[in-house]
């Protein structure tokens, strides 16, 4: 962690222009109508988990080039995100995977979290790999299995995450299945189904009355011929049989190109059922690059949908779990976190100055290059000192990243952790 002293060094060189950009730009959205200070309140509120799996660094099936420094334990994992917060104030949780981060001391991990302001968000179960004491191989499925000592297995994998979940505080379980086939005819599709609604329905059974549990979908990989839970359709409805506790989770990187996302993201939340976000930036598939990296206007066009449901009052209000879930080949997996965080915060303040009585005007009138405009305004609006400003409110820096390299994080991490420290993930 950085001394108060530090950060305000590192901002007090940038305060004087950074004043100039807010200054004119709160100027222009008051000619328009909208409050930057209370736009501003909106960003400080937002917040987004990062991954205990991301804090190192990712590898492609070819290979791994790691940073130096990455977290070896669940404490290093958490002072890591501790720092993220310190400088964005906007990651203020960690979402745990088991078994890679079992804890060992719930009592001096509270202490832990505590001091450094943070929370678990939630907890995520593993039957995509084998462990090494594993009775049963997850080789053909876990919960869709057609040995029902594995689904056993799979089930008690799940209910044992909850219960360290509970040690914990965590409120959230999040069940991302790598079930499926691999060739026409291997796997029955209904019955695999049917087996997967029973497994997930006696998990579900465990949930503390307080829990969400958030199922993920993904339409192919590690399965290339059929994954038993590959869209929202297939979620929606195994939540639908679950109860009100069970919410889809919409990972970005899940879907196949073009899909149009943001409908997807309506839909489910006209369904009451939009429970958890993965951030992530694709191009072809699970690529899990920086979200907003290269499709900043597909993550704006997300976010206008959230924020509109949002201002709609005849949907119920919803408790979204945003979390960034990316893996980080070639940059500093801290760095492209706080860059991640950074668009997502953009997107999202860009969503708010969206004129959505005009919009649904235009929209009634079938005027479609007055709407496509009044997005294009919002989107185009230059929103960066506005995000700045957030994280300076929220005692964090004004320009992470930068903040980030100045004070020479990383440096310290590796002469701390060593220079081949390596942290668990995939
Ligand atoms: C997967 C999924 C899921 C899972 C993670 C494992 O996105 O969220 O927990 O990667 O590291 O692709
Ligand atoms: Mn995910
Ligand atoms: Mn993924």
């Amino acid at each position: 962690m950085l001394t108060e002293d530090q950060l305000h060094d590192l901002n007090q060189p940038l305060l004087a222009e950074h004043h100039l950009q807010f200054d004119y730009l709160a100027d222009l959205l008051a000619r328009r109508g909208v409050d930057a200070h209370q736009l501003i309140l909106q960003l400080v509120e937002f917040q987004v988990a990062i991954p205990s799996w991301a804090l190192g660094t990712g590898g492609t099936r070819f290979g791994r080039f790691p940073a130096g420094g990455e977290p070896r334990s669940l404490e290093e994992k958490i002072s890591d995100v501790g720092q993220l917060n310190q400088l964005n104030g906007s990651s203020n949780s960690i979402s745990l995977h088991i078994p890679w981060d079992i804890p060992q001391d719930s009592n001096g991990l509270h202490q832990l979290l505590a001091s450094q302001g943070l929370s678990i968000d939630s907890m995520n179960s593993n039957t995509f790999q084998d462990q090494k004491e594993q009775a049963h191989t997850y080789k053909f499925g876990s919960l869709s299995a057609t040995d029902r000592a594995v689904r056993e297995q799979a089930i008690q994998h799940n209910i044992e995450c909850i219960n360290y979940g509970t040690q914990l505080g965590a409120k959230v379980h999040t069940v991302w299945l790598a079930d499926g086939s691999n060739f026409p005819g291997q796997s029955h599709l209904r019955r695999a189904y049917l087996r997967t609604q029973e497994s997930l329905a006696a998990i579900y059974e465990a949930l503390p009355s307080d829990w969400t549990m958030l199922i993920e979908y993904k339409p192919y990989e590690p399965n290339f011929y059929s994954m038993v839970i590959p869209d929202w359709g297939t979620s929606y409805t195994l939540c639908q049989s679950l109860g009100k506790q069970a919410q889809v989770l919409v990972d970005l990187g899940h879907h196949l190109p073009n899909t149009n996302i943001e409908q997807i993201v309506g839909r489910l939340r006209q369904l009451g059922r939009l429970g958890g976000f993965h951030f992530n930036g694709s191009g072809y598939g699970d690529d899990d690059l920086t979200t907003g990296s290269a499709k900043p206007f597909q993550l704006f066009l997300i976010f206008n949908e959230l924020v509109d449901a949002n201002q709609d009052a005849s949907l119920t209000a919803a408790s979204v779990a945003y979390m960034i879930d990316a893996s980080h080949n070639t940059k500093d997996p801290l760095e492209d976190l706080l860059q991640s965080v950074d668009n997502i915060m953009g997107a999202y303040a860009k969503a708010l100055l969206v004129d959505r009585t005009a919009l649904a005007e235009a929209q009634d009138a079938n005027d479609t290059v007055r709407a496509e405009e009044i997005l294009r305004d919002a989107f185009l609006t230059d929103v960066r000192p506005l995000v700045a400003e957030a994280y300076r409110q929220a005692g964090g820096a004004l320009h992470p990243v930068r903040a980030y390299r100045a004070a020479g994080v990383r440096q310290q991490l590796i002469a701390q952790r060593g220079k081949f420290s390596l942290s668990t993930g995939l």
